[in-house]
């Protein structure tokens, strides 16, 4: 059989270092599935990995770009399978994660005839692919189009998209276009350029910050690998460091001047570092939220970020740098002077010292039947070196982004800018297949796992075996309610919880694991915690924590007042099913704030 344009996409990809495409197969990518059972047996294999749903696809393909920083590879049939993909699709193009999504499509004749499967693909993608989308409607084109795909989504850090009629994927394929008016002749490779400001602004910028008497920094994903010169700077301006969700492994926790996170799942020392500074750094992150950041004018602040549309869009900044944001530091920090005066770092010193034994009190606090804090809490010191760390959206992103304590060696992500559900099970996947050496978890809610969840745990089950460490643990939080929704109801909206949206079907996540010859473990008194996440750590095959937490305990803002909290909850006194114990739950929480700490460290 002579080789097809199925055959020699795969072969191009596979130049370019794809190692692994995860998907699911229709008829309109047979002639896809068809190359890449070839190719297993050629030199160019490329491994496929099989999902339950194409938007897990696309989230692994999204998971796999965030944790190694290649090129993600997802692949979906025509219609029904392209439309699966959209939302992990939007996820990576969201968090700049370089993602390329291959999908099939009716044969060349049948388009425009109203076919079945047969959807505008071109149109669909236009918006999560506006960089780069294009359909073959010549074999010649298969060479370009891969290249121009993987290329544009590595150097624009962005989701590209190719379409390949299924007739196309069986034609003879066309490796090299005639050297004629008109064809294509495009190649493999790319390296990344070294992108620094100019000298006057970098000279610009650290004047700013040298004249500045209380700075704090704020750092997000595009700090991931500049960890040291953040700190470097930290230290010469004696400022703090807060961080945006997608940075949280930027830094480690244990720095005394590492605020933490930042937001409405953020910390107090964070807020008010942002309250009272006069100069704000930002580096690498287009965190959202105004009423977290200063008022406009209440700072000077300089700005670094690699693409030059996202500086000065959340705070206007006096100085923008486009540039790379440890190259652009390492060309900074020789120009900063040391502060002398140490005191403004030394406050923020003080606020995160006493801010980790709020939140040690917050753990510690007794709920029905478990406090979530704590078991995070509890996971924190035993973190594995070098674990690769997936939370999805809801309660659990709040924990994650606050308790647990991140050392360097380890990875951490989530959806940030789409935060949308059910990443955290594909992201752990992703890893497992990128990393089989490293320990992997997921922290996820049942919302999350009816979601999706528990079809990822179906994954986990067909492969675990081929990973070198089986251990990838899934921390559920069975909370029987989408919780972080129902308290924007009653601390956003104002309104009570609303029982018909809000109440999760019971289901036994331990006993679902079981079921597919995983561990299952059911969590749901606090001292077990410890010998949970021990025994966990200590398993031979992946485990699902059924963690039985309450609804109760409040992910509440860091800057939310007593007066206010009192306000909101008597208002829903008459109101809310709950009311009663959210009330308590909320109030020893708060109260924590307030009062010299039990356990007296
Ligand atoms: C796809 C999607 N649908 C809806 C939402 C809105 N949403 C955000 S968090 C959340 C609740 C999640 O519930 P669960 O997974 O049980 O986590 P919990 O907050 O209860 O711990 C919802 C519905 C979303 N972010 N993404
Ligand atoms: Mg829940």
């Amino acid at each position: 059989m002579s080789e097809t344009c199925g055959d020699f996409l795969v072969e191009r990809l596979h130049q370019w270092g794809v190692e692994r495409i995860y998907g699911y197969p229709g008829d309109g990518i047979n002639g896809i599935m068809g190359a890449l059972e070839r190719a297993e047996k050629n030199s160019h294999p490329i491994e496929f990995v099989q999902v339950r749903h194409e938007e897990m696809a696309a989230f692994m393909a999204c998971g796999h770009a965030k944790f190694t920083g290649e090129v993600g590879v997802c692949l979906a049939t025509s219609g029904p399978g392209a439309i699966h993909l959209l939302n992990g699709l939007y996820d990576a193009r969201m968090d700049h994660a370089p993602v390329v999504a291959i999908v099939g499509q009716q044969s060349r004749q049948s388009l425009g005839g109203s076919y079945q499967q047969e959807v505008d693909l071109l149109s669909l993608f236009k918006d999560v692919a506006s960089e780069f989308v294009h359909m073959a409607s010549h074999p010649a084109q298969i060479r370009h189009l891969v290249d121009r795909a993987i290329r544009i989504a590595k150097a624009e850090r962005t989701v590209t998209c190719i379409i390949i009629p299924n007739d196309i994927q069986e034609a003879k394929a066309v490796r090299e276009p005639e050297h004629l008016h008109g064809t294509i002749h495009s190649g493999v490779g790319h390296s990344v350029s070294l992108v620094l400001p100019e000298a006057k602004a970098l000279h610009r910028a650290a004047a700013v910050l040298n004249e500045g008497r209380r700075v704090a920094i704020l750092i997000g994903a595009g700090a991931l690998h500049a960890g040291n010169e953040v700190i470097e700077a930290a230290e010469v301006l004696g400022a703090g460091v807060a961080k945006a969700l997608l940075g949280k492994a930027a830094l480690p926790d244990d720095l005394p001047f590492v605020t933490g996170a930042i937001g409405l799942l953020g910390t107090k020392p964070s807020w008010d570092m942002m309250k009272d500074c006069d100069t704000l750094f930002m580096i690498g992150t287009s965190f959202p939220y105004p009423e977290f950041l200063p008022k406009a004018g209440q700072a000077r602040c300089v700005q670094i970020d690699i693409d030059p549309r996202m500086l000065s869009i959340r705070y206007p900044a006096e100085v923008c740098l486009a540039g790379d944001s440890a190259e652009t530091l390492r060309a900074l920090l020789p120009m900063l002077k040391l502060k002398k005066d140490r005191s403004w770092q030394k406050k923020i010193e003080k606020g995160i010292a006493q801010w980790w034994k709020v939140l040690e009190a917050r753990a510690m606090n007794e709920a029905e039947p478990l406090n979530p804090q704590r078991v995070f809490w509890e996971l924190s010191p035993r973190l594995p070196d070098n674990c690769i760390l997936a939370s999805d959206s809801g309660s659990a992103a709040t924990w994650f982004a606050r308790d647990l304590k991140i050392r360097p060696g380890m990875m951490a992500s989530l959806s940030g800018t789409l935060a949308t559900m059910g990443p955290g099970v594909p992201y752990a996947i992703a890893a497992k297949f990128a990393y089989p050496d490293r320990v992997a978890i997921a922290m996820v809610g049942d919302g999350a796992m009816q979601m999706n969840g528990n079809n990822g745990l179906i994954t986990i089950a067909k492969y675990w075996k081929e990973w070198a460490d089986p251990r990838l643990i899934v921390l559920v939080l069975n909370n029987g309610d989408l919780n972080m929704v129902t308290w924007e109801q009653r601390v956003m909206a104002g309104d009570p919880k609303y029982l018909r949206s809000q109440d999760l079907p019971d289901f036994s996540y331990a006993r679902y694991a079981e079921m597919l010859g995983l561990k299952g473990i059911r969590l749901d008194h606090p001292d077990n915690v410890a010998m949970a996440w021990e025994e966990a750590l200590d398993s031979d095959c992946p485990v699902v924590i059924d963690a039985i937490v309450d609804p109760e305990v409040p992910p509440l803002p860091p800057h939310i007042s007593v007066k206010q909290a009192r306000n909101f909850m008597s208002a829903l006194l008459h109101r809310d099913v709950h009311a009663g114990r959210m009330i308590r739950q909320s109030y020893r929480d708060l109260i924590e704030n307030y009062l010299p700490h039990k356990n007296g460290h």
